[in-house]
């Protein structure tokens, strides 16, 4: 077999992969046209779960094929999210590629000529570290229904739709300057590996979303490590995009292509999904693109707590910029005091924060923390409500029993 040709599907030695997996596509013959398109070709297999690595239900919650991490094993962590526990949002499952025959192709109108690195290429460009939370766009949707009683469709998140690590890789400006990116280029469109996403019927392709070119030159990476190991599958092997501060979607997994343009691009992930819609929004939506501010206790959901003087541990984070003041009310809003603050030297990660708090006595109570950023925006006491669910930014009510 030649190892390079990257267009052929390694053969699924697992039997149970392959009746009915997403990946038995058939690789194209010798001289016969690429069918479904000429960048994004598959190059591994489809592992028997949507997520590969272990779920224990003490760090996850699992919907489906998406996993959030639980508020309280993030207690005594330190700035970055473990491996084990960062959540993942899969829109069809983990792809197992090979990186041997992986290449990441650059092509488009924007470009000088089109280019296609190795992995080992990738590698040997690596440059850049940097510490960035990545939240999906759904993070705290559940909240709509339960504190607001206006339901969205979608993953339930609670508050675990986010981490923050230390990604390593390639600036992708660097990379897009190899390619001979031209002055008129105006979208940057990444594309992963994994299987096409259908729903309802509808084939809307392999997961691809367009960044302006502004963005995709300034703190862009292409991230090959995550908290000083090889990307894990889940998040993105061989290579992913690590957007800061945009909702999660930008941040492409699985790397396979990136076009380049010199007229405007969409995908169905700006223009029908991740897109801005309902009361207050334009005819055809508003571009979600940069995440607001959020706050989380690190406590399970329902947590019971000893009575006595005890120290409340959370973290406040903003995709516009450093949280500079967090609050905590543990009277249901009626009164709030300022939180211990460690605000971190660069923007893109959260604020970690505690709060001493003497309950009056046994019983049910609602602590809630709310973060300002350094633009000034403050959590609201309710979020703007949009059609699909996105950026639940109000003041989120943690419920607790202190026996
Ligand atoms: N190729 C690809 N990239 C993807 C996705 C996906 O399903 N396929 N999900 C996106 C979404 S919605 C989010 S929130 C982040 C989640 O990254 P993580 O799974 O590493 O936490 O990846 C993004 N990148
Ligand atoms: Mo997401």
């Amino acid at each position: 077999m030649d190892l390079d040709d990257p267009t052929r599907t390694e053969p699924a030695t697992d039997p149970a992969a392959s009746p009915g997996s997403r990946h038995d596509t058939p690789a194209p013959r010798e001289g016969e046209p690429l069918r479904q398109d000429k960048y994004a070709v598959p190059t591994g297999r489809q592992p028997l779960t949507p997520i590969v690595k272990p779920l224990p239900p003490d760090l996850f919650v699992v919907h489906g094929s998406t996993a959030e991490t639980r508020w309280e094993s993030m207690r005594g962590q330190g700035l970055h999210t473990p491996n084990d526990r960062f959540f993942v949002r899969n829109h069809t499952g983990t792809p197992l590629i090979d990186a041997e025959r992986w290449r990441l192709r650059l092509h488009g109108s924007g470009l000088r000529e089109p280019l296609a690195l190795t992995y080992g290429d990738l590698l040997s460009l690596g440059s850049a570290t940097a510490d960035v939370a990545i939240e999906c766009a759904g993070n705290g949707r559940s909240l709509f229904a339960s504190q607001q009683g206006t339901p969205a469709p979608g993953v339930p998140w609670r508050l675990g739709g986010v981490g923050v690590a230390r990604w390593h890789g390639v600036p992708l400006r660097t990379v897009l300057e190899l390619a001979g990116v031209t002055e008129d280029a105006v979208d940057v469109m990444p594309r992963g590996l994994d299987a096409p996403y259908v729903e309802d019927g509808v084939d809307h392709g392999r997961v691809r979303r367009p960044l302006p070119v502004a963005k995709a030159m300034d703190d862009v990476l292409i991230a090959f490590e995550m908290n000083g190991r090889t990307l894990p599958p889940d998040h993105g092997f061989p290579a992913r995009l690590v957007v800061p501060g945009w909702s999660g979607i930008a941040s492409i997994k699985w790397l396979g292509d990136i076009e380049v343009s010199t007229t405007p691009l969409t995908s169905p992930w700006n223009t029908r999904f991740y897109r801005l819609f309902g009361p207050g929004h334009a005819e055809g939506g508003d571009p979600l693109t940069v995440q607001g501010v959020r706050s989380a206790f690190e406590l399970p959901w329902e947590a019971t707590l000893p009575a006595g003087r005890q120290v409340l541990h959370g973290r406040s984070w903003s995709g516009r910029g450093r949280v500079v003041e967090v609050e905590v009310s543990a009277d249901g809003g009626g009164t709030w005091a300022r939180a211990r603050a460690r605000v971190p030297r660069r923007p893109g990660v959260w604020t970690r924060w505690e709060f001493a708090w003497t309950p009056p006595g046994p019983g049910a109570y609602v602590l809630m923390a709310r973060a300002t950023d350094e633009t000034g925006a403050r959590q609201p006491d309710a979020a703007a409500f949009n059609t699909l669910g996105y950026q639940f930014g109000g003041v989120v009510r943690h419920p607790v029993t202190v026996v």
